[in-house]
């Protein structure tokens, strides 16, 4: 499980100035990520708009990150969908391009029983023999995972862990002792990192992760070697970082303008996710420069 833990990336859409999928910015994105002491990347998560493409188009994506990165970082693909059926797609399509990892949000749209939730989570275990993540992140599905359904899942020797996207620490830490020793526990808020890896996750899977991975990484380094007190100090930085994009009017447009000054250009972010207006180009510079330092 040790390839799992520490800074997971999760990795942004990229798009070519149509608005289509661009494999070469996927390509090149995924590279840059290589040799800072990240683990992986998380593709096509809420970050990686993996809701606002075809099935088609996150098989592209993934595609493109396996022939650039594959071997290189740990591959985690968010494969949830509003229907089993598009999700069952994308499990068996990451397991023939060789990922290391499925992760699902329950289904979107309906309100669902834990009873369906489970059926649609088993039927993507069931179709290929890959390691499942489970993602829980109430506040956009709506779907509050139980400890009961959770300690259920986990009994499976195929489901090796859980993304918490809620904001509760107490909830990562019941979710921890419901799963045992050996299950992960993947840290969703970053201006949450220490506290989660404090109380008892693994590492963390985060979107602004991908604009300032070194200060994550300092982090991670920090916590592990005991020095808190300088781990403490990371993150605040980091969190003033956080709080600017959070103002802006799209958090991921605001990461993508950031990589774009940097002369990364991937798009931006598909509608209903807004871009960057040019009035706000002054604050994203501003917060460049902040992570630059
Ligand atoms: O892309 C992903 O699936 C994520 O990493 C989600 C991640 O947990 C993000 N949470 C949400 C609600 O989007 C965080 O990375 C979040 O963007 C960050 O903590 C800023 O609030």
């Amino acid at each position: 499980l040790e390839r799992f833990k520490g800074i997971t990336i999760a990795m942004y859409a990229c798009y070519d100035a149509n608005g289509e999928i661009s494999t070469e910015a996927v390509k090149q994105l995924a590279r840059h990520y290589v040799g800072l002491g990240v683990t992986g990347l998380y593709v096509g998560g809420s970050t990686g708009e993996g809701m606002l493409q075809s099935v088609e188009e996150r098989k592209l994506v993934l595609e493109a990150v396996m022939e650039e990165v594959g071997g290189e970082l740990t591959i985690i693909v968010h494969v949830g969908a509003a229907a089993t059926k598009d999700s069952v797609e994308l499990a068996k399509h990451a397991e023939v391009v060789g990922a290391d990892a499925i992760s699902a949000v329950p289904a979107i749209y309906y309100r669902l029983s834990p009873a369906s939730v489970e059926r649609h989570w088993q039927a993507m275990i069931d179709s290929t023999s890959l390691p499942f993540i489970i993602y829980h992140i109430p506040q956009t599905t709506g779907f509050q995972l139980s400890t009961e359904l959770l300690k259920r899942m986990a009994a499976q020797e195929q489901v090796i862990g859980v993304k918490i996207s809620s904001e509760s620490t107490f909830e990562l830490q019941q979710f921890k002792a419901a799963g045992g020793p050996e299950f992960l526990v993947l840290n969703g808020p970053d201006e949450q990192y220490l506290a989660g890896r404090s109380i008892g996750a693994d590492g963390g899977i985060g979107g602004t992760y991908g604009v300032m991975p070194e200060l994550f990484v300092k982090i991670e380094q920090c916590f592990r070697e005991g020095k808190m007190k300088e781990a403490l100090e990371w993150q605040n930085r980091v969190n003033e970082v956080i709080t600017g994009l959070l103002a802006l009017p799209s958090l991921y447009g605001g990461c993508k303008a950031i990589l774009k000054l940097r002369g990364l250009d991937i798009g931006e972010p598909r509608l209903p996710l807004l871009p960057i207006p040019s009035e706000a180009m002054d604050e994203v510079a501003r917060l460049n420069e902040k992570i630059l330092g």
